[in-house]
């Protein structure tokens, strides 16, 4: 890590107590005027340091959205160390999608402040208000089948829930779930959408870019109108809770580590456990939209390749790949 990064850690992992330049400058080995010139660069980025004589540096502005911030949080072995945060982008999948291309190593991670266009599935918008919320992608090399890849989705929902949970301690617990395949809600609004793509050479998958838009802390007006009624934010869902993106990103990207290995060592079955322990959908009567049309029937379970069995009204069952599901008031 160049001298700079290494200051900047320090500096943001000690928090609110000061850290003498001696201490600085003993840890990296270099000298107090030059520890100096990296905090007046950083001044210059944008971090807010006081300096006291005799105590030494601290942030004031710790709080602040930075690939700094988050990796200061961060405490993966490969997932996220290659980090690449921008202030805006068209479009965090895409980016991501073009390192993928050049060969960027699983676990690369592109975060954006904001995004221009932000895309959802089937050519949908996905609204990415500046400073309001995290649009990031995930690249993954996983040894699947590409049928299978769809099961990503699920770690990724899963991941997210778990985050947020423990970002926010009890404050959600029973208002938020997974509504399959790609939304999480929280009080029957959606505060974030999962969109998966992928590159894949005859059966091999080459890469996997899974890309999650969090809307954190937008207040209701700041959402498109069209979007208004449907969808939510953490910090209008919980509105006494101070929401950290640098935590929430760095929880998530954890998360997805953990799920990882798990998946590797020993295959599905935990991560669909959670799954359908976060599902609002399954056992439920729903109206099913696809590309050909909407059908009636029961969400029965989730399979380990992430599409969803069905139940129709003559007791016909069916696995569905990818669609659309929405609650029905009444029982078949
Ligand atoms: C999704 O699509 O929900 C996937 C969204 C993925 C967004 C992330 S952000 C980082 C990465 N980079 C990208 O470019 N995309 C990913 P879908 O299921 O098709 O839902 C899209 C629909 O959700 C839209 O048609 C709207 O109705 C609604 N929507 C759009 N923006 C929203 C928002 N910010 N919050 C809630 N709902 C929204």
């Amino acid at each position: 890590m160049r001298a700079y990064d290494q200051i900047l850690t320090m500096l943001l992992e000690s928090g609110s107590q000061y850290l003498s330049g001696q201490i600085i400058s003993k840890r990296i080995g270099i000298s107090r005027a030059a520890i100096w010139k990296h905090v007046q660069t950083m001044q210059e980025k944008g971090w807010e340091i006081e300096s006291v004589t005799r105590l030494g540096y601290r942030i004031i502005n710790a709080n602040r959205y930075t690939a700094a911030g988050i990796t200061a949080c961060l405490d993966t072995e490969w997932m996220g160390k290659s980090l690449i945060y921008l202030d805006t982008v068209d479009s965090t999948n895409n980016r991501l999608k073009q390192l993928a291309a050049d060969n960027a190593p699983e676990g690369t991670v592109v975060v954006a402040d904001q995004q221009t266009s932000g895309r959802g599935r089937i050519g949908r918008t996905w609204a990415s208000e500046k400073g309001c919320g995290i649009w990031m992608s995930v690249l993954l090399r996983p040894q699947m089948a590409p049928q299978d890849v769809q099961s990503l989705t699920l770690v990724a929902a899963v991941a997210v829930v778990e985050a947020i949970l423990s970002c926010s301690g009890s404050l959600l617990e029973g208002r938020i779930g997974i509504k399959w395949p790609n939304d999480i809600l929280i009080d029957g609004k959606k505060v974030c959408g999962i969109l998966t793509e992928m590159g894949a050479e005859a059966d091999a998958v080459s890469w996997v870019v899974v890309g999650m838009g969090i809307n954190v802390h937008h207040r209701q007006e700041q959402f498109p109108e069209e979007i208004r009624s449907i969808a939510t934010s953490l910090a209008i869902a919980c509105s006494s809770f101070h929401w950290n993106r640098n935590h929430l990103v760095s929880a998530i990207l954890k998360n997805i580590e953990n799920f990882i290995i798990v998946f590797v060592s020993s295959g599905f079955s935990d991560i669909l456990e959670r799954w359908r322990k976060y599902s609002i959908t399954l056992g439920c009567d729903v109206l099913l939209t696809g590309p050909n049309g909407t059908v009636q029937v029961r969400a029965v379970d989730v399979l380990p390749d992430g599409r969803l069995l069905v139940e129709k009204a003559d007791g016909e069952r069916m696995a569905v790949l990818s669609g659309e599901i929405s609650l029905r008031p009444t029982s078949l």
